[in-house]
């Protein structure tokens, strides 16, 4: 049946091929849509589906995938949000990021629910697709802006209203984690979604639709979503939120001892509270956020260098007690840079991070010392233009650590090839596991376990974390990333996750229950993990989801938690009880029986000729 039958998707895939400049429109069937339900889950079926085993990401053979799910763009709270997704040429695995923009809306409002693009255009080219019609324009003038003025550009030619998602000259120059960016503060696909899009050529992709989305219930659906914004505006931390967003959580790590400091050797800055969300509420300018959104929590600040700048709590932890700046407005700087070139900056500040400490060892001959704000801004522009030492920069850390070699590779800190996003785990070993078995690497966004394990108890490596983690995943990595909706009015302002399976049956006219949401959820995570398998094959193992030795080696030497590590043997213990509830083998391996349970057996053949499968 196709999936048109139902309401909530549109039931359309738009395929656009760069190479030959032709677009053509694919219904897809409704069990596809039951058994991926969107976003993520889309993204993941698709890429395993065409991609050539063990292409090259920046081939013409790889592609981009924007996929919404069937609640974005409707009248349900924080559902301006958007996966991009593709074979990460950062990781060498499957990638993708979330980003909130107009462009989410106006993609379902096109009668669309997913964009794949493939091929290269052999020019500059930008894509305007308005309900179905897609132009491949020429993108010679817009080459080399960046993504705020590419954005401008293009919102002057074809109007203020339509979405915009474009690439900076980091994504041009294919810098491994260059992101896509939209409304000069959204960024998103962290694992080098930008460098996929340079690699194609493709400066931008304008959105614009005018159809409305099918739903199966609109009464109910504009009932359950008022009703829902009306919580979210009564809920006790809303003022705060609205006054500090992410960046309050500086102030918790501080006190918890899991800010990244150089590099993550500490927990703990002697800076904090020039960085922290005080600390930017007395430069605050105003708010501004994904569309759909009651509690939009973008901080724009005026920076050091009179300009605009959007902070979150990740780009300020990294780009400040990571590299030990410890002054609001220049890190406002060195955040607006990224966004502006379209840089990660996360892998950025992490990547500088490893750069100073690098320096401080001699083991590259640049003088670059922590907290020079001068030269980190440097870097990040020979970044994004590959110049100098930005070149060895825009490798990532894990192929620096291999050029440089010997211990290096302890304080590399990424996992999969993906620098570790803003906590330290040398007293957090749920979290040490949430990035290590996260589906993109090392990113919070599947599991941020962190304050749940903090609270109940850290030092501890008991089953029930491991229990909780694969909870968290099924709801956060799972739910969230296929359906595809904010989790902020959740995790931030206690809306209860019960509200999501009656907004998708008002949305579609599907009952599911957690059950339900959670089998597909487990689906989409195995196939992520059968993803990485078959492009690693025989280099696939273990050491794939193990941390940075760092944390097991180094002991934290300030703060009250001084002389706390993780505990190798006990981590690992937890390790095996994951990879045992995920019906995953001591490798990592998703079980043969386990694919069948998750109707996934046609992985199993092709797994089968790379990997020894167990049962
Ligand atoms: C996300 C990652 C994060 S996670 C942050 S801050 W965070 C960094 N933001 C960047 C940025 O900004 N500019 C830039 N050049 N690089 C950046 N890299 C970092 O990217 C984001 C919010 C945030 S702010 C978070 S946690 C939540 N993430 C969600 C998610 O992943 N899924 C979901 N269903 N809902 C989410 N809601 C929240 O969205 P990536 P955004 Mg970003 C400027 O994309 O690749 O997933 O990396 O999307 O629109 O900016 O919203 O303290
Ligand atoms: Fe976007 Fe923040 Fe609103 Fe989530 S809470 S939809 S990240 S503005």
């Amino acid at each position: 049946m196709l999936v048109s039958l139902l309401k909530g998707w549109n039931g359309k895939i738009l395929r656009v091929d760069l190479g030959r400049g032709k677009a053509v429109i694919q219904e897809y069937s409704s069990d596809f849509a039951l058994q991926f339900l969107g976003g993520r889950g889309f993204a993941i079926k698709i890429l395993w589906d065409e991609l050539p085993i063990g292409v090259n990401p920046l081939s013409p053979l790889n592609k981009l995938i924007l996929a919404a799910g069937p609640l974005t763009g409707l009248t349900v709270v924080s559902t301006g949000k958007l996966v991009v997704a593709s074979k990460s040429p950062l990781t060498g695995g499957y990638g993708d990021g979330n980003l909130g923009s107009n462009a989410a809306i106006q993609l379902r409002k096109s009668g669309f629910d997913a964009i794949v693009i493939e091929g290269a255009s052999d020019k500059p080219t930008y894509l305007y697709i308005e309900n179905g019609k897609v132009e491949f324009n020429d993108a010679k003038d817009l080459w080399g802006l960046t993504t705020f003025e590419t954005e401008e550009k293009l919102k002057k030619v074809h109007g203020g209203d339509c979405g915009v998602l474009s690439i900076g000259p980091a994504g041009e120059n294919i810098v491994k984690f260059a992101t896509i960016t939209s409304q000069e503060g959204r960024s998103g696909g962290r694992p080098g979604m930008g460098a996929v899009m340079g690699s194609k050529n493709l400066k931008a992709i304008v959105l614009r639709g005018t159809q409305s989305i099918p739903v199966h219930d609109e009464e109910k659906l504009n009932l359950l979503g008022s009703e829902a914004s009306k919580s979210i505006l009564k809920a006790e931390g809303y003022d705060f939120w609205i006054r500090q967003g992410t960046m309050a959580t500086i102030e918790w790590c501080q006190v918890n001892s899991t800010l990244p400091t150089y590099n993550f050797r500490e927990g703990v800055f002697d800076y904090a509270k020039e960085v922290d969300g005080y600390a930017m509420e007395s430069v605050k300018k105003l708010r501004r956020g994904c569309p759909n959104c009651v509690m939009t929590c973008g901080n724009v600040i005026e920076d050091y260098e009179k300009k605009f700048s959007e902070l979150d709590y990740e780009n300020v932890a990294m780009l400040s007690s990571n590299i030990g700046l410890g002054d609001i407005r220049k890190v406002g700087v060195l955040n607006r840079l990224c966004d502006e070139l379209g840089l990660d900056t996360i892998s950025m500040g992490n990547s500088l991070g490893f750069v100073m400490e690098a320096s401080e060892k001699k083991l590259i001959g640049e003088k670059v010392e922590w907290g020079d704000f001068d030269a980190a801004k440097s870097l990040i522009i020979d970044t994004a233009y590959r110049r100098g030492l930005g070149d060895f920069i825009a490798e990532g850390v894990k192929r620096m650590s291999e050029k440089i070699g010997g211990e290096s590779m302890d304080w590399a800190m990424h996992v999969k090839g993906l620098e570790i996003s803003a906590y330290d785990c040398h007293t957090a070993p749920a979290m040490a596991l949430a990035y290590g078995t996260s589906p993109i690497g090392a990113h919070h966004k599947d599991a941020w376990i962190i304050s749940w394990e903090v609270r109940t108890g850290r030092f501890d490596y008991s089953e029930g974390k491991v229990d909780k983690l694969i909870e968290l995943q099924r709801i956060r990595g799972g739910m969230f990333e296929s359906l595809v909706a904010c989790r902020f009015p959740w995790i931030e302002l206690g809306l209860s996750v019960d509200w999501y399976p009656k907004f998708l049956e008002a949305a579609t006219g599907v009952t599911m229950t957690f059950d339900d949401i959670f089998m597909v959820a487990d689906r989409i995570y195995t196939l992520i993990r059968a993803f990485w398998v078959r492009e690693y094959g025989a280099n696939w193992g273990r050491h794939m989801d193990i941390p940075p030795a760092r944390w097991f080696k180094e002991p934290l030497t300030k703060g009250p938690l001084a002389g706390q590590k993780l505990k190798w043997d006990e981590w690992n213990r937890m390790l095996d009880m994951y990879y045992d509830k995920r019906g995953w083998d001591y490798n990592g391996v998703p079980r043969k029986s386990t694919l069948r349970k998750l109707g996934l057996e046609f992985t199993i053949n092709v797994l089968e000729g790379l990997v020894k499968l167990s049962e």
